[in-house]
């Protein structure tokens, strides 16, 4: 061996020796496990010093890299386990620091599970009320398209091409098509009902509630609001039946022993003879009370379904014949609820739904109450 390669071994050895040292020290000194990782990184990372002696290796000749290559080596696997350890103690000792300063404070109140917290909206708790009880009256529930042909939602129930409800300002209607046919949103749920009537056989027993559209918006409509209908087909519905299961309906609705109910003679171009219903009530401080008392409160619109409809789909009037009804569900909600403005309704205000609206798990019924 020449007297060159002794001196190059023997400094890398004393090389190795210092610098063993020296990241020795520093990984007992390392506080904290991002100071040990900084410390991996300046000693065996890409540029740290215990990768920059290996890098030494390539200028030896093969009989000194045989002897230094194991000895770096060595030196590098000594750091790896040194800083595998010291991270190990740094890790506990951080834990048992958490441990030591955070407590459960086992007096705080229980955090409400997100089903807890989420409310029904009045509207909904009032659809859900509503098919209870037709339910129990033997009543289905029929749903259709919000968007509507001109014939379902006019034409069909004998609402003439000249009537005042077709016109443009009532309507939303869509462009006309190239055939000069013309989409609407349904303005009522009765096109439910005329769709039912074609593709079922009487006896019907349905209601249909759900969203309809008319453009107008003041202190007491909105645009978009909710309503359901009732319809019974049959060979011999009259309008007893209608009174009773409309009294069953208002009774249960209201939860109240009695109600009082008045006919009004009216018109609808789909009913004949079409009446409007009154409801008494009387007024305490500020609550409304439904059932009896002296004042009169109009509440739904009904009637015999009109030979016309009944010919327009299929049934033959001297055969079957029907009753129908029509009733807000936002102002029966407004009535039942005390909630003074419908147009809160509709404007997603999380503090109003959380004053006015229901635990989701409160589901009514019949046997359970409706409104608990
Ligand atoms: C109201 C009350 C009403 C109907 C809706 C109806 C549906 C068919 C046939 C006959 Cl398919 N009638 N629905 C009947 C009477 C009244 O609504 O106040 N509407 C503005």
């Amino acid at each position: 061996m020449s007297a060159a390669t002794d001196t190059g071994t023997a400094g890398i050895a004393a090389d190795i020796s210092t610098l063993e040292e020296q990241i020795s020290a520093a990984i007992a000194g390392a506080a904290d496990e991002a100071a040990l990782e900084a410390l991996r990184v300046s000693a065996i990372g890409k540029k740290g010093s215990v990768s920059e002696l290996l890098k030494r290796l390539g200028a030896m000749t093969p009989e000194e890299r045989q002897l230094n290559g194991p000895l770096i080596n060595g030196l590098k696997t000594r750091v790896q386990e040194a800083i595998g350890t010291r991270r190990e103690t740094l890790k506990s000792a951080a834990l048992e620091a958490r441990l030591a300063q955070e407590r459960v404070d086992v007096s705080m109140p229980v955090r409400e599970a997100a089903i807890a917290q989420g409310r029904v909206h009045p509207v909904s708790q009032v659809m859900d009320e509503l098919t209870a009880i037709f339910a129990d009256l033997g009543f289905t529930v029929a749903e259709g398209p919000h968007i509507e042909t001109d014939h379902n939602n006019f034409t069909a129930l004998n609402i003439p091409e000249d009537h005042p409800a077709r016109q443009e300002m009532d309507t939303f209607y869509f462009e006309p098509r190239e055939d000069g046919s013309r989409r609407l949103l349904r303005t009522h749920t009765s096109p439910v009902q005329i769709r039912t009537m074609m593709s079922q056989e009487p006896p019907i027993r349905i209601i249909a509630p759900g969203r309809v559209f008319r453009c107008d918006y003041d202190q007491t409509h909105t645009p978009m609001f909710h309503q359901v209908e009732g319809l019974v087909i049959d060979k011999s519905a009259h309008l007893g039946n209608l009174k009773w299961v409309l009294e069953e309906f208002l009774k249960a609705f209201f939860e109240v022993p009695n109600v009082t109910m008045r006919f009004r003679a009216s018109h609808f171009p789909f009913t004949e003879p079409s009446m409007e219903v009154d409801i008494r009530c009387t007024r305490v401080g500020d609550e409304l009370r439904i059932g009896e008392g002296e004042d009169w409160l109009e509440i739904l619109g009904c009637g015999m379904v009109h030979p016309n409809v009944l010919r327009n789909v299929d049934l033959d009037p001297a055969v079957y014949q029907g009753f129908a009804w029509g009733i807000g569900i936002d102002r029966i909600a407004m009535l039942k609820y005390g909630i003074p403005d419908l147009r809160t309704f509709f404007a997603s205000d999380l503090r109003w739904l959380r004053h006015y609206g229901f635990a989701a798990l409160d589901m009514p019924s019949l046997a359970g109450g409706l409104s608990k």
